[in-house]
């Protein structure tokens, strides 16, 4: 495949992935919404899954559904087979945590609209809003995929990676107290542990590993080739992230950020550690982890002074050309255009 018909692959993907959510709610609203005891309960979730999951970038659900295309044999991707790719995507796209996760972090905006738990009338019901959410996932599995060898395979998956994005969102938290700036917490070490668990398997590693146990992809060592990978390409993904929440700009990235104010081990905040004199680390204990504006602005112009853009921009290019040689590595024997696709989706990125 050329450039040109690989961006065609993607755009087509993405048509695909979008005009099945549709069919993705129907069959979780179709039984309930006409029940007299839960109709209510069922409509409340058909505007849950209307408001949150759509108008994200869909890079873990549409790398589900193009990992399965690079690894099933074109003659066994027949429309069920497809069908089951695109909702499994949906399952991973779902997004419960994202709606947890804004109430946990104090977001206001998130895809450019305010989160949910924000709009009124909303606040903490969002709590069992995004448990709601969660159940969808094991739902459609079940519609979808119940017949399938790898059923058992994809459910422990999901509970899998969930339990580990929970463990993630821990060390995040904890790391992050309230009101208790101690910068000694924020090291290298605790940083990488926070981003492998809070957001690498999640949103990496799930997304490609379901569609390998959708092709019959079942072997320890071709899984732990895979995670290694994916596991890389994920810390990388969270230290843009990171970035972007503060040197991001919010009407492209679609949220304001929050790190700051949260007292956060941010990937930028450990790098400036690293760099800073006495009277700069003195700086950062005096006006990080608090809400007020000029404290945030005190803790951005020292980032500043410290070149943590240039920082970033050469972290990007090293990591770049270490996850291409990994991808050498060990991406066989899973064809590498799986790893090449989703890194080449994620570097520079601006959203
Ligand atoms: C990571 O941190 C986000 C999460 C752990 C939510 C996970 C969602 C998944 C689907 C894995 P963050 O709080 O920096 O994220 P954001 O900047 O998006 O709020
Ligand atoms: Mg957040
Ligand atoms: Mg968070
Ligand atoms: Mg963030």
């Amino acid at each position: 495949m050329n450039g040109d018909q690989k961006l065609d692959a993607y755009a087509q993907a993405r048509q695909d992935f979008i005009q099945h959510f549709p069919q993705i709610v129907k069959i979780l609203t179709e039984d309930g919404m006409g029940h007299p005891e839960t109709g209510d309960a069922i409509a409340r979730l058909k505007e849950v899954l209307e408001y949150n999951a759509v108008g994200g970038k869909y890079q873990r659900g549409l790398t589900v559904l193009i990992a399965f295309q690079e690894l099933v044999e074109p003659r066994k991707q027949d429309a069920a087979s497809l069908r089951r790719a695109l909702t499994v995507g949906w399952c991973v796209e779902l997004a419960f945590f994202l709606v947890s996760d804004d109430i946990m972090d104090s977001s206001l905006t998130r895809r450019g609209q305010i989160c949910w738990y924000q709009k009124p009338g909303i606040g903490l019901d969002a709590i069992n809003d995004a448990l709601l959410l969660e159940a969808c996932i094991y739902r459609l599995l079940k519609v979808y995929c119940r017949e399938q060898p790898y059923y058992l395979n994809l459910i422990e998956l999901f509970l899998q990676s969930s339990y580990q994005t929970e463990i993630g969102q821990t060390l995040d938290l904890i790391t992050a107290p309230q009101g208790s700036v101690d910068l000694s917490r924020f090291t290298e070490k605790r940083y990488k542990s926070i981003v492998k668990y809070k957001t690498a398997f999640y949103s990496f590693y799930l997304p490609v590993a379901a569609a390998m146990y959708m092709a019959g992809i079942d072997g320890e060592k071709e899984h732990a080739n895979a995670k290694k990978i994916l596991l890389e390409m994920g810390e990388f993904f969270q230290i843009q992230d990171d970035f972007l929440d503060l040197f991001g700009d919010p009407s492209v990235t679609g949220k304001i950020g929050t790190d700051i104010q949260d007292n956060k081990c941010s990937w930028l905040v450990v790098q400036c550690l690293q760099q800073a004199s006495p009277e700069q680390r003195k700086v950062l204990q005096e006006n990080y982890g608090q809400k007020e504006a000029e404290k945030v602005a005190r803790v951005k112009a020292l980032y500043e002074e410290l070149n943590l853009p240039a920082v970033f921009t050469q972290y990007e290019e090293d990591s770049y050309s270490r996850l291409m040689s990994l991808i050498e590595r060990c991406a066989s024997p899973l064809p590498p255009a799986i790893f090449l696709g989703l890194a080449h989706n994620i570097y520079k990125r601006k959203k």
